[in-house]
């Protein structure tokens, strides 16, 4: 039987740890309980001497297999390449790239590593799955070893256009990489265009109307595949999570006041900084909702603590929320509540539930799962209203009924704010209508049955 193998950087074991399990694994699980297989990657731990086989484990009937790194794997392929290079570049900020050849090498590295533990473990007709932008030399790492099985690459990141990625050192070999897949997958045509882009004007590639491309001396498919959330089950938990003592607490404290809800990891893609100081300029231009005591609640778990950027920035940004709350709270009002802890995947829906804006304004972002949570999470008889940043991926299905700004427009995101708050009934009715039939139709299981389809058609060539 054709087995799915599933390859992502960290491995998320389904039974532990499940409240801060996020849509990616709860989608991965799925799809191994749907074809049956392995999900192969790091355990998350270091030890200074790595895996000779991997971990395997079986929980609740699926296959984990997982391998340690060294702390020296860790810092140059983890924090260093991955995190330091790739992810600022792709988030089109290369200003922020912190670039060592000893980096790049590791990466190199890990991913060769990964190939030569994955293939002993490969069965004749396995197809397999690799995900995001700590991966992309795999397929090629695994050709090299002689595997022909199919493989597809899904990117949840951003792609940046030509003129962006040429910034990062190495871009070359890594997108000739990614012709070793069969299947490669972005989530916007933004993405898309933008790869082609670069395969026709820096490695003199072909692009056909049908998706293939012809570039490296390989044919692969490259398409669209804007990642979904299991919207059914987010409403259940939403209105379940009603009754929870957290969500009534929240309700509580707030004293029928406007509630405004972000959440986003702690990272400077997420324009967390921006957004307070849209919601600062919002409370001086609006005085009626200072008198209203409109409340923005910020949840930012920290993230890559040992990045120097992130270091920086979780001080400027409590900095900011400090200065506002200094500036405008009254003794019985605080205006930003900013928390850096996790919360039960329940408790967040509550939350998004109760809140009247839901306040999602990346300055990139590849799709933004948090917008799609939190229109899923909306009871239908009293609906919030979605304001949307034009650079997260999910504005491409949402732009028509949400509120989009530009989030470096303070002043236009204020607006939106007010708008949002003052919409009436019918209108948020409505527009919330239009984006359940959007997250229905282009929900989490479309997004991977739609992708399975892709690779299963493998291999591809031009006619
Ligand atoms: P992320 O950058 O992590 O994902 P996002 O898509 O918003 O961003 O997903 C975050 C997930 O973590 C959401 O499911 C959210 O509910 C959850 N989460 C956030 N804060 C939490 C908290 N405090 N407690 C508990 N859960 C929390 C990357 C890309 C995105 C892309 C996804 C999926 O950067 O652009 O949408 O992958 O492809």
């Amino acid at each position: 039987m054709t087995r799915l193998v599933v390859v992502s950087n960290r491995v998320e074991e389904a039974g532990k740890n499940q409240t801060s399990v996020g849509g990616l694994a709860v989608s991965i699980q799925a799809a191994l309980e749907t074809y049956g297989g392995i999900w192969f990657g790091w355990s998350g731990k270091y030890a200074a001497k790595v895996s000779v086989r991997p971990n395997v484990t079986s929980t609740n009937g699926l296959t984990y297999a997982t391998l340690d790194l060294s702390p020296q794997d860790y810092e140059e392929y983890y924090s260093g390449y991955a995190n330091r290079v790739i992810w600022p570049v792709f988030h089109y900020r290369p200003d922020l790239m912190t670039f060592r050849r000893k980096d790049y090498d590791g990466y190199r590295r890990v991913n060769a590593y990964f190939a030569k533990k994955l293939a002993p473990l490969l069965e004749g007709d396995d197809f397999i799955w690799v995900h995001d932008y700590h991966l992309i030399p795999l397929a090629h790492e695994l050709r090299q070893k002689g595997v022909n099985h199919p493989i597809g690459f899904f990117l949840h990141i951003p792609f940046p256009v030509p003129e962006v990625l040429t910034a990062l050192p190495g871009h070359h070999e890594l997108v000739e990489s990614l012709c070793a897949y069969d299947v490669v997958g972005f989530q916007t045509e933004m993405d898309l265009y933008a790869f082609h882009n670069y395969i026709t004007r820096e490695i003199q590639g072909q692009v056909m109307s049908n998706g293939i491309v012809k570039a490296n001396g390989r044919t692969f498919f490259a398409g669209v595949f804007p990642i979904g959330i299991d919207v059914e089950n987010a409403a259940a938990v939403a209105e379940d999570s009603k009754k929870s003592t957290t969500t009534v607490k929240m309700q509580e404290s707030l004293h029928g006041r406007p509630m405004i809800i972000g959440v986003d990891r702690l990272d400077y893609s997420k324009g967390i900084m921006e957004r307070f100081l849209a919601f600062e300029h919002f409370l001086q231009v609006c005085p009626e909702f200072q008198e209203q005591c409109a409340t923005l609640i910020q949840i930012a778990p920290l993230s890559r603590s040992d990045v120097q950027e992130y270091k920086e920035m979780r001080d400027e940004i409590s900095t900011a929320a400090g200065r506002i709350n200094g500036r405008f709270s009254e003794f019985n009002w605080v205006p930003i509540r900013y928390m850096n802890h996790r919360f039960k995947r329940r408790t967040l829906m509550g939350f998004f539930r109760t809140s009247h804006v839901g306040f999602v304004t990346p300055l990139r972002d590849g799709m933004n799962l948090v917008a799609k949570e939190y229109i899923a999470a909306q009871d239908p008889e009293d609906p919030g209203v979605l304001v949307l940043s034009h650079f997260a991926g999910a504005v491409h299905e949402l732009d028509d009924h949400s509120l989009v700004v530009n989030p470096y427009n303070i002043e236009e995101v204020a607006d939106a704010l007010k708008q949002a708050l003052v919409m009436p009934l019918d209108e948020r009715q409505a527009r919330w209508t239009e984006m359940m039939k959007t997250l229905r139709r282009n929900d989490i299981t479309t997004w991977r049955e739609k992708f399975v389809a892709a690779l299963r058609e493998a291999p591809y060539s031009v006619n």
